[in-house]
């Protein structure tokens, strides 16, 4: 009888456990609120990407490339696609780097941006030393044509032209107009065009908020229109500052790129924190800042960011992106120039070694206030 008490008392117990069990789950189950990454968020809007070095293409910065494939869903490679590592010898192609990208993006679904084919810094030694412009000429359509075949229904978008004007808005005397002419950009849209007829084509550069040269570009633009050559996007790099460009500046530039009927894309955002050296000494870009390296004046925050700092950051980043969601029809990619504070350029331009935090990413991988308020600005 008493055994008959027992096993009736272990069962109803045993009982009740799984039942508090199952409830419990549920209930946690339904209290789980599932957040969505900030790509998600956005993507109604725009592609929202980051450049990626390296260190996370090859897997080593294993934290990086974990924020990169959930938060992300553009990626744009910061340096493995461009001319000097693709092609650093007459025919010699190294696509070691850009296959693991390619393979990494579609992997995790991503929309793919090829940078850069054509530009004047990060280009092979043989290209600067080539005489003939016939050779010089060949070398490109046979970059060209390599590269984009190559990755062909692949590499969604290609920024095919990087930074070919001046500020005054006229054509920068690269070695491209030296050695193919004054027209050279039409005739590399072209052969990009042919190489992969889908990919989307994008001419790319800084300062476009400034009227004199965007005006530049847009004669460009219309000047590849009015012949029939396809330019799908303007690429806007969007290196800013705390407090400038200002937003009635970035709101213009916004309107006259659409326009001119091409479609912007924001390629290269990140914003700077620190004092910038051209306030100080006027505004000559091939200027030496070297004689500011280790100074204090110049790298004030080098122990971390102060909260007020971090709270401004956070505003600048919120009323940019405000103005993007109200032109959102006319915007189809924001992309940040990396992901972690600790490997942005900025820590090294326009002075070596300072300490920077110009992205959504601490030094510790986590995200920063600017990454929460963006992430607010849209109801999850
Ligand atoms: O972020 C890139 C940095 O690692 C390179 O050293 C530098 C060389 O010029 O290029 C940086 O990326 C540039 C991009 O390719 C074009 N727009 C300006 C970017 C910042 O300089």
């Amino acid at each position: 009888m008493i055994q008959k008490i027992t096993r009736h008392a272990f069962t109803i117990i045993t009982i009740a456990i799984v039942c508090i069990l199952i409830s419990a789950n549920g209930l946690s189950n339904s209290n789980k609120i599932k957040v969505d990454s900030l790509s998600d968020r956005y993507k109604d809007l725009f592609h929202l990407g980051a450049a990626i070095n390296q260190d996370i293409i090859f897997g080593k910065d294993v934290q990086s490339l974990n924020i990169v494939t959930s938060e992300f869903n553009s990626i744009t490679p910061e340096n493995s696609l461009k001319w000097l590592y693709l092609q650093p010898s007459p025919n010699k192609f190294n696509f070691i780097a850009a296959d693991k990208y390619v393979a990494l993006g579609i992997k995790n679904n991503m929309n793919i941006v090829g940078h850069a084919l054509v530009w004047h810094n990060q280009l092979a030694d043989f290209m600067k030393n080539t005489s003939s412009s016939a050779a010089f000429t060949n070398h490109v359509k046979n970059h060209i044509h390599t590269v984009v075949s190559r990755y062909k229904g692949k590499i969604d978008a290609w920024d095919v032209v990087n930074e070919a004007f001046k500020e005054d808005g006229s054509l920068r005397p690269s070695v491209f107009k030296k050695q193919m002419g004054e027209n050279y950009i039409e005739d590399v849209f072209k052969l990009a065009e042919t190489a992969d007829p889908d990919a989307d084509l994008i001419y790319n550069d800084y300062n476009l908020y400034k009227p004199a040269k965007r005006a530049g570009v847009l004669k460009m633009v219309k000047k590849l229109q009015d012949n029939g050559i396809k330019i799908n996007a303007i690429g806007v790099q969007a290196h800013w500052r705390l407090k400038s460009p200002s937003l009635n500046e970035i709101e213009q530039m916004i309107l006259d790129i659409s326009a001119a009927g091409v479609d912007l894309m924001f390629t290269e955002l990140d914003i700077t924190v620190l004092p910038n050296p051209w306030e100080l000494v006027g505004a000559e870009v091939t200027q030496n800042f070297s004689k500011f390296e280790g100074d204090p004046k110049m790298d004030p925050y080098p122990n971390g960011l102060p909260k007020e700092i971090e709270i401004q950051l956070a505003k600048r980043y919120k009323d940019i992106f405000k103005l993007f969601m109200k032109h959102q029809d006319k915007i189809s990619r924001v992309t940040f120039w990396g992901v972690i504070d600790q490997y942005s350029w900025l820590n090294d331009w326009p002075i070596k070694g300072r300490t920077n935090y110009p992205l959504l990413f601490n030094r510790e991988y986590q995200p920063k206030l600017a990454y929460k308020t963006l992430a607010n600005l849209i109801e999850n």
